[in-house]
């Protein structure tokens, strides 16, 4: 065999390989959801197969989240399934009391704006969606919907991330 043959099969055989691996690669990511590694001052997304504990939240047209206040324990990764049992759009937004503040200003001077964020939860009436997140570090954090008009009304609830209750 000459060298440029040798070459040759050599090159096919890695151009197979490296076909065959980026197949596999789209192949997993297709299965598996890509869980952003965004790290914010309240946690991060949770992968939901290592959920630790499941937290039911119910939003009502009486602008209120029930539970209004929940106690976490750092490193645990919660899925909450979030209820909406009014008559009106709501949604459950994670975040700093300055993050949210902030957001549910902006929500008033543009109320078509619309995005999503793997810490929100936006649920028609009716409805139930679930989110997962993982409290990395402790603190004071809060939860709102913003929805314009409710966090204002009152749509806020709080998570105190801690070792202890
Ligand atoms: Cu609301």
């Amino acid at each position: 065999m000459k060298f440029s043959q040798m070459v040759m099969i050599a090159l096919a055989f890695s151009i197979t390989g490296s076909v065959f691996a980026h197949g596999e690669k789209t192949r997993a990511a297709k299965e598996n959801k890509v869980i952003s590694t965004d790290e914010k001052p309240f946690g991060r997304e949770g992968d939901p197969k290592k959920v630790t504990r499941t937290v039911k939240v119910d939003m009502s047209d009486k602008m209120r989240f029930t539970p209004s206040e929940l106690h976490i324990k750092p490193g645990e990764t919660v899925r909450f399934e979030v209820k909406n049992s009014g008559k009106t759009m709501h949604e459950m937004v994670l975040g700093t009391i300055k993050d949210l503040k902030e957001h549910a200003e902006l929500m008033l001077k543009h109320p078509g704006m619309e995005h999503d964020e793997p810490y929100m939860a936006h649920v028609a009436p009716g409805k139930t969606e679930r989110m997962v997140w993982r409290f990395t570090k402790p603190g004071e954090f809060y939860y709102g919907c913003l929805v314009p008009g409710h966090f204002e009304a009152g749509m806020i609830g709080k998570i105190t991330v801690s070792t202890t209750k």
